[in-house]
């Protein structure tokens, strides 16, 4: 199969078609493919991290932050009374980052335990 060289041509400021490159979309070595071209990357990405953010409120009584943080984000104590207290001062505070579905994951389960306590306590996801 005759491979399309400049499918990835960073410089070119429009997608290159085959027919661009001289790919006239036939046949031309007699392999049977035609007009498939494939591109792996070299480099595979990262997947991106999202900060998982406590929100404060009026509300929520300190040791249900405090718990929460235990529960679903493993800190000890000491961690967890920092971090909610920062939360209160400040209005937000960073819980954990975590690949998309886990910190997504994270967010339900934290609004879901507040909900069924019938807290207001919020939390939301940032890409980090
Ligand atoms: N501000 C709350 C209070 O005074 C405590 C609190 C802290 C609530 C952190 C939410 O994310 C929060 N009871």
């Amino acid at each position: 199969m005759h491979v399309i060289s400049a499918l990835a041509d960073s410089t070119a400021p429009w997608p290159i078609r085959a027919a661009d490159k001289g790919d006239s979309g036939r046949d031309n070595d007699g392999d049977g493919q035609v007009g498939i071209a494939t591109k792996t990357r070299a480099k595979p990405k990262k997947p991106s991290q999202f900060k998982v953010l406590m929100l404060n409120d009026d509300y929520t009584p300190m040791e249900f932050v405090v718990m929460v943080l235990k529960r679903f984000f493993h800190m000890d104590l000491e961690q967890a009374t920092r971090v909610m207290l920062h939360v209160h001062q400040k209005g937000v505070g960073v819980c954990g980052i975590f690949p998309y579905e886990i910190a997504e994951t994270k967010v339900n389960q934290v609004m879901d335990f507040a909900r069924q306590n019938q807290h207001p306590l919020q939390c939301t996801l940032e890409k980090a």
